[in-house]
């Protein structure tokens, strides 16, 4: 039997520059993703950074979202080899992968998501949920052009180096994370001080100039349309944790007045 090897949406909206909004997920539960998967979100985080997520609540969530149109997207708590290989080998797509500082740590990305010889990812084969276990018959000569390599940038340090990490080959998008950077840059929880947001501008003017898809987090829609009017194009704007949160807190509020 042969199964064609599915298409990557995020990664052409992304070059078709077409606005995507999204939400990460830190719950690390399936039947929350396939929830979040019934709103109007255009792309899902599971978020393999902070949330308690491991190889196997990854892949059921990957599996609950893989019924719906809406983008999946693996963050990763590191940049691992092996931590790669086999977050692609379970069929996740898109990687956004945080804390990139320069381009030999991008470059070291781009190799770990290419089979050699131009890259060091394993091959898994028939072991793996990617190539639905054989049925994708062409993934090795196609894996490739699905994979969208998102580096997220949330350091001076990164800001430094963006031009050369953005123009690195292989690399599909820049993502600015304000909460490490404004720690980074001195301002630990003042995501929104004005010094961080004019970093934040710049960075995504700047990437937006050299031609490459930039995204930021952004939980002000007023905020985010600037952020858009200067050239980003994919925000997250919440998370699955901070709806929850907000909605109960408030929902008890209303009725303890
Ligand atoms: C950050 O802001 O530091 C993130 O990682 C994502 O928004
Ligand atoms: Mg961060």
């Amino acid at each position: 039997m042969h199964v064609p090897i599915i298409e990557n949406s995020f990664k052409r909206a992304l070059n078709a520059g077409q606005l995507q909004l999204g939400a990460f997920m830190a719950l690390a539960d399936a039947t929350t993703a396939e929830l979040m998967a019934n709103t109007d979100f255009d792309w899902l985080v599971i978020d393999g950074e902070h949330g308690p997520n491991d190889i196997n609540s990854i892949t059921r969530q990957l599996q609950s979202l893989a019924a719906y149109p809406v983008k999946p997207v693996v963050r990763l708590k590191d940049h691992n080899v092996a931590n790669i290989k086999q977050t692609l080998d379970i069929g996740a797509q898109t990687l956004l992968i945080p804390m990139v500082e320069s381009s030999g740590q991008a470059t070291q990305l781009v190799k770990a998501i290419q089979y050699a010889p131009k890259g060091v990812r394993g091959l898994g084969g028939g072991l793996t949920r990617a190539t639905r276990w054989g049925a994708i018959t062409d993934y090795l000569h196609k894996a490739e052009e699905e994979i969208c390599l998102v580096l997220q940038i949330e350091s001076p340090e990164g800001i430094e180096e963006l031009e050369g990490i953005a123009l690195t080959e292989g690399v599909d998008a820049v993502f600015i994370g304000p909460a490490d950077l404004a720690a980074s840059m001195g301002y630990l929880g003042q995501p929104g001080h004005p010094d961080v947001c004019l970093a934040v501008e710049q960075a995504i003017e700047k990437v937006h100039t050299l031609g490459k898809p930039v995204g930021v987090f952004c939980g002000e829609p007023l905020q985010a349309k600037r952020y858009r009017e200067i050239g980003a194009s994919f925000f997250l704007i919440g998370a699955d944790t901070m709806l929850l949160k907000t909605a109960a807190d408030h929902l008890v509020a209303r009725f303890r007045t």
